[in-house]
């Protein structure tokens, strides 16, 4: 679903701002740059605005977004027991995918819900979803834009992350002239944009690479040749004390087998099975997805089962292979 009426709601979030004192913000589990770099940007245009903020991550931040400025202000897993006047959600299809954040909503006077997903739902006062956009960040570019705020280096910094993690350095489709010229008036505030893309994509934890490792060993190509299957169990986890940040963009490696159409890669935690998706052309991940209580985009998805890992790969994999094989009789 789509906002209908955008700038009334990018209207209605600055009333917001302006009429409060107090923040809660939380991004979605397993954050990423968007998640993240928006979160950053908004918290600190709102400081710079004399507004008390709290920034809240259910899972802890990526290692390779460590560079973030402020990124220490972001507590992990430690929910606030005090009352806000509104609350923020960054790319939370629904407020469960913010992590146990229910109790502190209830003590929230607004919540405020912006997303680039198809899948969100509107569950806030104010529901800012625009799937058309890139990233979350570019969202946030517009609100300030609209406020007429004056973007420092760090928060183009921030918001850059957002943009160039979400379009996978601008090569999405999603990627639009709005997402470059976001991203051109961001490079504008002079920020050392080569460095950051070094950090974000040059710079990988030797943990990581073994893990990566592990995965291409697990492929399977499947479904005539277009799905590609990997597996990370929790022995793959433990052999290199890796946690699931390591795991990050693993998945994209599957969608590099010429014919593949979409890939899934199963990981286990030790409580869940997570199951993240890719895929191209006319292929809609986020509907495997979503059947499975997850959500995303149609060509960026995933879903967390609590159930034995053989079990999910197999109803998983029944339900991927029958809209491929939907997608092919379709021609
Ligand atoms: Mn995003």
């Amino acid at each position: 679903m789509t906002t209908p009426d955008l700038e009334a709601q990018l209207k209605a979030l600055e009333t917001v701002i302006e009429r409060s004192e107090s923040f809660f913000m939380a991004g979605h589990l397993n954050p990423d740059g968007d998640t993240i770099g928006s979160m950053l940007a908004l918290a600190s245009v709102l400081k710079r605005l004399d507004k008390k903020v709290y920034l809240f991550s259910q899972d802890p931040v990526p290692a390779n977004l460590a560079f973030l400025p402020h990124i220490k202000n972001v507590k992990i897993a430690r929910l606030p027991k005090k009352k806000f006047d509104a609350a923020i959600l960054l790319e939370c299809s629904s407020p469960g995918r913010g992590g146990d954040i229910m109790g502190v909503l209830k003590r929230c006077g607004t919540v405020v819900n912006i997303d680039h997903h198809r899948t969100a739902e509107f569950y806030g006062d104010v529901n800012i979803v625009e799937p058309t956009a890139s990233a979350t960040a570019e969202i946030v570019y517009r609100l300030f834009y609209n406020m007429g705020v004056h973007i420092t280096r760090r928060e183009a910094i921030c918001l850059y992350t957002g943009i160039v993690t979400d379009t996978g350095r601008f090569y999405f489709p999603a990627t639009s002239p709005r997402t470059l010229e976001a991203a051109s008036r961001l490079l504008e505030t002079g920020f050392n944009f080569s460095r950051i893309n070094d950090l974000l994509y040059a710079t990988r934890s030797c943990i990581s690479l073994k893990i990566l490792g592990r995965a291409l060993e697990s492929m399977e190509i499947t479904g005539a040749g277009k799905l590609a299957v990997m597996a990370l169990r929790n022995s793959d986890f433990t052999a290199f004390g890796a946690s699931p940040q390591h795991a990050e963009s693993v998945i994209n490696h599957g969608m590099m087998v010429p014919g593949v159409k979409a890939a899934v890669l199963f990981r286990e935690d030790p409580d869940k099975i997570n199951a993240t998706f890719r895929s191209r052309g006319h292929i809609d991940v986020s509907a495997v997805a979503k059947a499975f209580g997850g959500g995303g985009h149609m060509h960026a998805a995933g879903c967390r089962l609590q159930e034995p890992f053989a079990a999910v790969r197999s109803k998983v994999l029944r339900l991927l292979l029958k809209r491929l094989k939907a997608e092919n009789d379709r021609g």
